[in-house]
């Protein structure tokens, strides 16, 4: 911890306390007048407050909402247009993404579904096909974990093209952190007594789009999937699956079938078309690539970030970082794009494959600049510079966008996309 104070990169004590009284100095046309710690100590009464109530809402002093939109590059539409509706990632401290603003991806809008009819049916090469109801599921043991759920989509609005007015909002949106609960996967396969020789399961959603996807039983994926009925700490709200969905943490969004109905096991993928028409990643030489379903080291600095505005002097640069092949080990940032870097310090908790935070104090001399994000995890995935992403995927395929996000910020503090 010593450490950490002297580091001279790091905003110290005294820094701390000189960047405070600067402020409080230039702010007298702000703060008609400022307190001082006598006039705080005497704290006048207050009447009563207002009344409590079943639910907590937030502050009106706080705006924060997610955003509905249409398509790549076509926002604030018609919510009944949207396609998916992304998380204030700007607006967010810690790590956990609160339950009501974590995005929204669905295929033919939010299912009503009553947990009481509603079934889940496990079959196809097993040796004792099951129909299991919420009952059922509730009663087996259950785990908790924390981890990422990121739509595959994220970033395409930086792959291409993208005005330099989109927010992080808009760019990165599309990722968030929950706790999630069920019942682990592996517990389903050994009571149903998967064959062997299944290789294979098909996961089908219970919406109009009935969204279904063939999801290949490596280890991993039969050692953390989840059939989650809890996120946060209470029941699935309706948009993310109520009653039950799949979770599968590091593995893209779409596999995360909402609204699950029915499991079957195979010993061959069942080519849906969400894995043949959709969710294929069209290469540079025009051949499709089926199955790419990890999420890539990623990261992203959320402030500051597209369209806020900053003052020379001491500012924090802070963002998240996460990786579906395990826990981020480092993440660093430049704030000279990219020509030098320096170690940001994560601030915990540092989970595998869930968002983590970092931080790291920084002078800014009033000079334009562009600050970028780098991101590495504990098997040694080093996030890519965009060029160098381009270079290797190129332009063609519209998932699994994972460069480095680089914001520019000119001489008057606006801070704005670049695509660097
Ligand atoms: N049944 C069903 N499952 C689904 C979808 C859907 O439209 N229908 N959308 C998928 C996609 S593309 C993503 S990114 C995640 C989004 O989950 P969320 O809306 O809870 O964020 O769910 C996946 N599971
Ligand atoms: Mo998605």
């Amino acid at each position: 911890m010593l450490k950490r104070f002297s580091d001279p990169d790091r905003l110290s004590r005294r820094r701390f306390l000189t960047a405070t009284a600067a402020t409080a100095a230039t702010a007298g046309g702000v703060i008609a007048a400022p307190a001082t710690a006598d006039t705080l100590a005497d704290v006048p009464p207050r009447g009563p407050g207002d009344d409590l109530g079943a639910y907590s809402p937030r502050s009106p002093y706080v705006q924060i909402a997610r955003i509905p939109e249409a398509a790549p590059g076509q926002r604030n539409v018609d919510p009944s247009a949207a396609i998916n509706s992304k998380s204030p990632l700007d607006k967010f401290v810690g790590t956990i993404t609160p339950t009501d603003l974590h995005y929204e991806r669905s295929h033919s809008g939010v299912p009503n579904l009553d947990p009481s009819k509603h079934r889940v049916l496990v079959h196809g090469m097993v040796k004792q096909p099951l129909v299991l109801t919420l009952e059922d599921l509730r009663a087996m043991p259950s785990i908790s974990r924390i981890a990422f759920l990121e739509c595959t989509g994220n970033g395409w609005e930086n792959w291409k093209s993208a005005p330099d007015t989109v927010t992080v909002q808009n760019t990165h949106g599309l990722v968030s952190t929950h706790e999630w609960t069920g019942v682990p996967l592996s517990f389903l396969i050994d009571l149903v007594g998967v064959d062997r020789a299944s290789t294979w399961m098909l996961a089908e959603g219970d919406d109009g789009a009935a969204v279904a996807r063939s999801i290949p039983l490596t280890d991993e994926i039969i050692a953390e999937g989840i059939l989650a009925y809890g996120q946060n700490g209470e029941p699935l709200r309706p948009a993310h699956g109520f009653p039950v969905r799949l979770f599968l943490p590091g593995f893209e969004g779409n596999l995360n079938i909402k609204w699950l109905r029915r499991l079957k096991f195979g010993d061959q993928p069942f080519m849906t078309r969400w894995e043949t028409a959709r969710y294929t990643q069209l290469r540079p030489d025009g051949k499709a690539r089926q199955f790419q379903l990890k999420q890539d080291v990623n990261s992203v600095i959320t402030a500051p970030s597209g369209m806020m505005r900053i003052k020379p002097g001491s500012n924090r640069i802070t963002g998240l970082a996460w990786s579906g092949h395990g826990r981020i080990t480092r993440v660093e940032v430049s704030a000279d794009g990219g020509a030098t870097w320096a170690v940001a310090a994560l601030t915990g908790p540092v989970l595998p494959k869930a968002q983590a935070r970092f931080q790291h104090d920084w002078v800014w001399d009033g000079r334009p600049t562009k600050i970028v994000s780098r991101s590495t995890d504990e098997q040694g995935n080093v996030q890519p510079d965009r060029a160098s992403f381009i270079a290797q995927v190129g332009t063609n395929a519209l998932f699994h966008y994972s460069a480095q996000q680089t914001w520019g910020i000119d001489e008057a503090g606006h801070v704005r996309n670049v695509l660097a």
